[in-house]
């Protein structure tokens, strides 16, 4: 436990603190400020660390926050929103999830398609594992407009149009049944790379372990974005087939590599797991894909292997374009080179002319020279893979290691020419100086800061574009412990915040944020400033599927119930404090499709819609319109109401949606 007083040393320097705080304000006198701060930090048994970080975090009610962070949600399936540095928790997006205070997934008919586009032969998939948010980037620099997110255990994509924060678009990987290596985007976002994990059979075939060599692969998919849109346009996209060697985590090259693509992989072993027809002559993947002492980074000449898909030189793998490995050695679009033991980051340095590689078993990041792999290209004469793809000699292309610590993860940058790599192991962050043109004293470790514990990626304000701001960092971290409460077995991670504007050593830890609600990998950190959300819906009758008004959406006037046989129509408004009509009746075992606008057109002023027993639920923003279909099955006397408390008479907002029996 903390000593719960302040030492005299401590003291002074505290009070210095609260000088400059009190500075700052035109509310009362710094004395008095002083000696009631003093006395609550002293009861508190806070250090001056800790009243620094809190002055550094603390964040007034009605000041919004200076940057956003955009969070990956595990396998909870969604996609997060933080305010940075307050680290307070704006919004979880709907992504591969139903969530029913977006009312996603519980109705809507456009969420119905959505989740239909993401099935896998038939089969609708109502969670997913989101790894890798990528906000969209123009010049190299996120632009504020989209966001995409992978979902790694069923090797999908999905599409946020963040006028609205809305999931757009979700769309099945034809080629693998999982991915991981997504999603990342081209300077300019008119690639969204998704690359694999796990290899299998393409096309979600079936084939036997035995045949692993000939039979499973690897892939990585280049998804054509249209920005005017708003989509992915499958039409225009194409894949490329890989060995079966694991691909992981990819990144997009930049300024000087821009049309080039990294990815790393991490069982070159092609181990296949332990046999239970043969243990004697089989192993765990835990030591079969870690047993040699080398993996192979894919180099991916991006903007050749363009042109040879638009020349057709592709074939049909589920009906979607697939360089086969053949085509891809014939025409220089793939080399290999060796990165150090069961790698897993891989990160452009903001000149685009740096590679970082992280392995998992090696202390060191590598540090790979984009000049260095050109000149090893341009003169030819390869080694090759098992496969025939030519393999670049380590010691050409190769700028530097730098030793940072046991179990390094991920890398991000800074303004400042550092770069800070998670090392899971040790539970530290490692800032490391990179080396010309960045800094004249590059290529060594600066210092380390404890984080608790066990760190996966870690994410620095816009950290992975051409220009780093720097100044915070947050470690994404994978075991909390002793940090927090604990509710049960089951522990939050923990996010941590840290300061990391001073240059040199020292990095400070500023703040904990339990992330309850799935776990986080990888996360993005841009300016609040570039984005420009809307606060209502343009126009009352607003369709976000399409992000126009709706021809014939329910307007005040227009609203009704009307039949046709068994099939049932109803147009409904809503505003407060009142659904039109109130009152629905149907007969049992009619077709029921119900139009609802919400006609609300003042900020905030969101109406929900609930039907108890059909499992129906929507949110209406102001100005949204949506529509539900469904069969009357079960007779009954049905409570519609609002779920969202927009008024005084809220809990008047109610009707009654009478099935008669048939
Ligand atoms: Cu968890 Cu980027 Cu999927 Cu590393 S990944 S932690
Ligand atoms: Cu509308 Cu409550």
């Amino acid at each position: 436990m903390r000593n719960a007083s302040l030492s005299v040393g401590r003291f002074a320097a505290f009070a210095a603190l609260l000088l400059i705080a009190s500075a700052c304000t035109s509310n009362g006198t710094s004395s008095e400020l002083g000696s009631d701060a003093a006395q609550i930090a002293a009861e508190r048994g806070l250090s001056d660390a800790d009243i620094a970080a809190a002055l550094k975090t603390y964040t007034p009610s009605g000041v919004i926050d200076e940057y956003i962070m955009f969070s990956s949600g595990g396998h909870g399936g969604q996609v997060f929103v933080f305010g940075i540095p307050s680290m307070r928790m704006l919004k979880s997006i709907a992504v591969f999830t139903p969530e029913p205070w977006q009312g996603w997934g519980y109705g809507d008919e456009h969420h119905k398609e959505l989740f239909a586009a993401g099935a896998v032969d038939g089969e609708v998939l109502t969670w997913g594992d989101t790894h890798h948010p990528a906000l969209s980037e123009t010049n190299g620099d996120y632009d504020g407009e989209f966001l995409f997110i992978n979902d790694k255990a069923n090797a999908r994509v999905a599409l946020i149009d963040l006028r609205d924060f809305e999931t757009k678009q979700i769309l099945k990987n034809p080629l693998s049944i999982n991915d991981h290596g997504g999603t990342f985007v081209t300077p300019d976002t008119e690639w969204v790379i998704e690359g694999g994990q796990y290899a299998s059979p393409l096309a979600w075939d079936y084939a036997p372990l035995d045949n692993y060599s000939t039979q499973y692969r690897g892939m990585i998919t280049f998804w054509k974005f249209d920005r005017a849109a708003g989509r992915i346009d499958p039409e225009a996209s194409f894949g490329m087939e890989l060995p079966p060697y694991w691909q992981d985590v990819c990144d997009s090259g930049k300024a000087v590599s821009k049309g080039w693509i990294f990815c790393n992989s991490f069982n070159v072993e092609m181990s296949t797991g332990l046999n239970p027809d043969d243990l004697e002559n089989s192993e765990y993947f835990e030591s079969g894909a870690s047993a040699g002492e080398n993996d192979y980074l894919h180099i991916i000449d991006l903007d050749a292997a363009v042109a040879v898909a638009a020349a057709g030189e592709t074939v049909e793998v589920n009906g979607f374009p697939l360089i086969t490995i053949d085509t891809a050695i014939a025409n220089d679009l793939l080399y290999f080179t060796p990165e150090p033991k069961s790698p897993h980051g891989v990160d452009i340095a903001p000149r685009g002319d740096y590679i970082v590689v992280s392995g998992k078993l090696d202390p060191h990041v590598t540090i790979y020279s984009f000049a260095k792999i050109q000149e090893a290209i341009a003169a030819g004469s390869f080694d090759t893979d098992k496969y025939g793809i030519p393999l670049l000699d380590f010691d050409d292309v190769v700028e530097a290691q730098v030793e940072v610590g046991l179990g390094p993860l991920h890398t991000q940058f800074d303004d400042q020419g550092y770069a800070y790599t998670s090392l899971f192991l040790d539970s530290d962050v490692a800032r490391w100086s990179l080396g010309s043109p960045y800094r004249e004293d590059g290529w060594k470790l600066e210092g380390t800061v404890d984080i608790h514990y066990n760190v996966g990626h870690v994410v620095t304000a816009e950290g992975d574009t051409v220009s780093p701001d720097g100044k915070y960092l947050v470690s994404l971290n994978k075991w909390s412990l002793d940090r927090f409460f604990h509710p049960g077995p089951l522990y939050p991670q923990n996010f941590q915040l840290v300061d990391i504007s001073k240059p040199g050593p020292d990095m400070q830890l500023l703040y904990d944020m339990p992330v309850a609600n799935g776990e986080p990998h990888y996360a993005q950190i841009i300016k609040a400033d570039k984005l420009q959300p809307m606060t209502v819906y343009p126009e009352v009758g607003w369709d976000p599927g399409s992000m126009a008004p709706k021809p014939g959406a329910p307007k005040i006037g227009s609203e009704g119930v009307t039949r046709n046989g068994n099939q049932v129509t109803i147009d409904m408004t809503l505003m407060r404090s009142h659904f039109t009509p109130e009152r629905v009746t149907v007969t049992q075992g009619d077709h029921v499709t119900w139009n609802l606008t919400n006609v609300e057109t003042s900020e905030d002023a969101t109406h929900g819609f609930a039907i108890p027993g059909y499992n129906i639920n929507l949110s209406l923003e102001p100005g949204e319109t949506a529509t539900i279909e469904f069969e009357a099955k079960n007779d009954g006397v049905f409570t519609y109401y609002c779920t969202e408390f927009c008024s005084a008479l809220h809990l008047e907002m109610a009707g009654y949606f009478l099935v008669e029996p048939n």
